[in-house]
């Protein structure tokens, strides 16, 4: 039965009880793993309520208060417990089976070992509890388990005991010195290969590292290992904070619902962003795993030390904490790249949710099920937001915000609201404006018209601001708007932040000569939608001319986007399509500028997906759309054939990740020309020294629908079939092709040997990536693609609600589509309003979805 009662912040109460420690004792035995829960609980402020734990899928053997069986009540997940005492301490015995929890959440097992997931709400699956992140404790752990089939049994803190219960069992006990929240508990117990090394804090003291992996993984440890070295360096070095245990432990195990968990002192990763060696790891995969470790990592202060007071305030730890791992990415890479693929999550995927019925602001006022607000909004809008703030205050004063919030608040459970505050404080700028980037939803639109007056030299820009969310309109928000003046020999004029506060405003620049070329919203400065007539002619200029990187990129989309829907436009008029010389100059200038750095020129040629064209319109027609954007592509490459023949030639000969990324988005530029370039693919793919090219190879043979694609997928295979992360990869090859056959395939591949359904990352990798990436074979009209997603969705709604809940993500967001596929999603979301056992994570978006339908 569905339970879907929605929360609210603003019905917020402070707990009447607290606990201030636990004594956790683990007895690992497969289907019959008891849980006993000592905890010292006191009661908060002059009241005689009951006290109110919850717990969820866990069977309750005895409670017993300070010694005595205790008088308590348990229903629909809850144990009510009645006492007048004050100060007592609570013992509770559970039991459960962590083999049957498919759900991974809560203790469950991956490939033999035991381990947990409690954020947000997965600790009550281990015991009655206060489940809420503003009861911290102090906990012990004691585990217990079989010796050989578990050497490794980890907890949170520091290990300090260790002994032998009898020839086949051990046991170990850990202690947390930090209070903490329970979604920060984290338990692990199997058998594993580990790396060691150490770092030394700048105040000299020693901390050990530790990473474990599936046996058999240990060179693919490695980098990990030094991505937390780095880390840790970094945090110092930028924002003053040093680690604060002597241990610090990372987990990688392959069933794993998210990317990975920031539990203190013990991460728990998916392998994904573990494991890599350049045989097996692109360098993309290398990337990620930097990121994710510096993620979780950056949270042991920002989520650890200072947590949240409610779910609702989510983005206080996680806003900020991707806002962290973007800076620590950029000051260590290239900070373009890194800002162009953190703008493409935005304009892609967040814009996309705030214009559906999932939208919500940063911090969620109402929730039914939290796992549903791990979203691109709370998360990279929330960075957004914090990232307008350092725009606003500076480095500087931004950082003396940092030390502001951590004196008033280490070891506290906090609201976003106390974040902005010590901002405020320690810069003395007022953000009273700037709050409503909390409150308020959707994408505002910054509309801009420019206007010269050569008779007094002056340019005046006009810019007015909306912002709507599900026909609600908003207030006025603060938002920097970043700019560039460039003149007709594209030298800058000015370069400056403009800070814009009312719903319009102009801004008069005196001391122009002529009419200057706009750079506007810089970087992205804030995540809005920009209204600006461009004409070709000035977005040319932008390419060739702007001092950010990240504004030739843009420029570059506004090319390829306008040439795109001019060509839908000829479509519909029944006119023939035509390419603009100037548009195919640009970009012939940019493959041959040497002077570019190579992965921006990669990202260019990258050239928007049919998702990224999909949001910048209201409503779409898909066909013309495919039409539309195949043929400029094509007209592209043909015309650039010899620029990119040559650049491939010499970049063959370099050995980095910058020149391989332009090498091989030439090669599949090339290999969609003419099967005249398969030579090149297959000569890449048999000489590869690394999974990048020769993953880009498989890419090009199959995205040019090349002879030699099956050939080249069937050696992949045969040679990955024991590497489950690579296999992955293959998967979602699969998954990519264009054809009408691509479902079949699909539905055959869910009986290969390697596929599970209780996998998420293989879940992901063939049915996620069919439905989020290939938007033309998943939408066909004739509605087989969402009844697909459908079937799926029947199923992990009981296997696994949570990625259930993350995949029906574009059944959801109908909009822009036509009557007869808007007709056809909604019918498979009455379809799944129907199950009798719908979860609570699909229950509240296909609601929300049927609501706005
Ligand atoms: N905090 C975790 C995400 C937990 C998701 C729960 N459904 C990972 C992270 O953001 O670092
Ligand atoms: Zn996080």
């Amino acid at each position: 039965m569905t339970q879907a009662q929605a929360k609210h912040l603003k019905d917020y109460q402070a707990p009447t009880f607290t606990i201030s420690h636990i004594e956790l004792d683990f007895n690992l035995k497969g289907s019959d793993t008891e849980v006993i829960a000592i905890s010292k609980i006191q009661r908060v402020g002059e009241h005689s309520e009951a006290l109110v734990l919850v717990g969820e899928q866990i069977n309750l053997v005895s409670v017993h208060i300070n010694g005595e069986p205790a008088d308590y009540q348990e229903k629909d997940n809850q144990l009510s417990i009645s006492t007048s005492l004050n100060d007592f301490e609570l013992m509770l015995v559970t039991k459960q089976d962590p083999e049957a929890n498919s759900s991974l959440e809560g203790l469950y097992m991956s490939d033999g070992a035991y381990c947990t997931q409690c954020e947000a709400e997965g600790f009550r699956r281990i015991t009655y509890f206060l489940d809420r992140p503003d009861v911290l404790a102090i906990y012990t752990v004691r585990i217990e388990a079989d010796k050989a089939a578990f050497p490794f049994l980890l907890s949170n803190g520091n290990l300090v005991e260790k002994g032998d219960v009898s020839e086949s069992r051990q046991f170990v006990r850990w202690e947390d010195p930090f209070p903490k929240p329970s979604y920060l508990f984290a338990l692990v117990a199997g058998d594993f290969d580990l790396l060691e090394d150490k770092f030394i804090t700048r105040s000299g003291r020693e901390v050990k590292l530790q990473v474990f992996v599936d046996k058999g993984n240990l060179h693919k440890a490695d980098h990990a290992m030094v991505s937390l070295q780095k880390s840790m360096e970094w945090d110092e070095s930028r924002f003053d904070l040093e680690y604060d245990l002597d241990i610090y432990m990372i987990v990688a195990v392959d069933f794993f619902n998210m990317g990975a968990m920031e539990n203190k002192g013990l991460n728990v990763f998916n392998t994904k962003y573990v494991l890599a060696d350049t045989a097996s790891a692109t360098d993309e995969d290398y990337h990620g795993i930097e990121s994710v470790v510096g993620h979780e990592y950056f949270h042991n202060w920002t989520g650890n030390r200072v947590t949240c007071r409610d779910w609702f305030q989510l983005s206080l730890k996680e806003g900020l904490t991707v806002f962290r791992d973007q800076e620590f990415s950029s000051d260590l890479g290239s900070r373009a790249v890194n800002r162009i693929q953190a703008i493409r999550v935005m304009k892609n995927q967040q814009f996309a949710e705030d214009a559906g019925p999932m939208s919500h602001p940063i911090r969620p006022e109402s929730v039914i099920e939290m796992n549903n607000f791990y979203t691109v909004t709370v998360y990279n809008k929330g960075a957004e937001v914090i990232r307008m703030m350092h725009t606003i205050l500076g480095e500087q004063n931004f950082q003396l915000g940092m030390k502001c919030y951590f004196e008033r608040h280490d070891g506290q459970a906090v609201t976003c609201d106390d974040f902005v505050n010590a901002m405020e404080t320690a810069s003395g700028i007022d953000l009273t404006l700037f709050r409503n980037w909390y409150s308020q939803a959707g994408t505002p639109v910054v509309t801009v018209v420019d206007q010269y007056d050569a008779d007094n030299k002056q340019y005046q820009l006009t810019v007015s601001q909306s912002v709507t969310s599900q026909g609600v309109k908003g207030n006025p928000l603060h938002i920097p708007f970043s700019l560039e003046l460039l003149n007709s020999a594209g030298q800058p004029l000015t370069n400056q932040v403009l800070d814009v506060k009312e719903a319009e405003q102009t801004f008069v620049f005196d001391n122009i000569d002529a009419m200057p070329v706009p750079s506007l919203l810089q970087d992205f400065s804030a995540p809005v939608r920009l209204d600006y007539e461009f004409n070709v002619d000035q977005l040319v200029h932008l390419t060739r001319f702007a001092s950010s990187e990240v504004a030739r990129w843009e420029a570059s989309v506004g090319l390829f986007s306008q040439a795109v829907w001019q060509n839908v436009a000829s479509l519909v008029a029944k006119e023939a399509m035509h390419l603009d010389a100037r548009v195919i100059e640009a970009i012939r200038g940019i493959i041959l500028d040497e002077s570019l750095d190579k992965a921006l020129v990669a990202e260019i040629l990258a050239f928007p997906s049919a998702a990224a064209l999909i949001e910048q319109v209201e409503t779409v027609d898909l066909d013309a759309l495919q039409a539309a954007r195949e043929f400029v592509i094509d007209e592209l490459a043909e015309a650039c054939l010899d620029e990119l023949v040559t650049r491939y030639r010499s970049l063959i000969k370099e050995d980095n990740a910058a020149s391989r990324a332009f090498k091989n988005i030439c090669l599949v530029l090339l290999s969609r020309v003419s099967s005249e370039y398969e030579g090149l693919v297959t000569e890449q793919y048999h000489a590869a020294t690394n999974m990048t090219d020769s993953l880009a190879a498989l890419k090009a043979a199959v995205s040019g629908q090349l002879t030699c694609q099956q050939t080249l997928m069937a050696d992949f295979e045969q040679k990955w079939i024991s590497t489950p992360l690579v296999m992955d990869k293959w998967f979602s090859l699969q998954a990519s092709q264009n054809t009408p056959e691509v479902l079949t395939e699909i539905k055959a591949l869910t009986e290969h040997e390697s596929f599970s359904f209780n996998n998420p990352n293989r879940v992901r990798s063939l049915i996620g990536f069919f439905v989020a990436a290939n938007t033309y074979q998943f939408h066909d009209a004739s509605g087989s693609g969402y009844e697909y997603l459908t079937d799926i969705l029947v199923k992990l709604n009981e296997l696994n609600p949570q990625i259930a809940a993350r995949m029906i993500t574009p059944l959801i967001q109908f909009s822009k589509f036509d009557d007869g596929r808007q007709q056809k999603m909604k019918a498979c979301l009455l379809r799944l309003k129907a199950l009798p056992n719908l979860s609570k994570d699909l229950f509240e978006k296909v609601e929300k979805a049927l609501e706005h339908a």
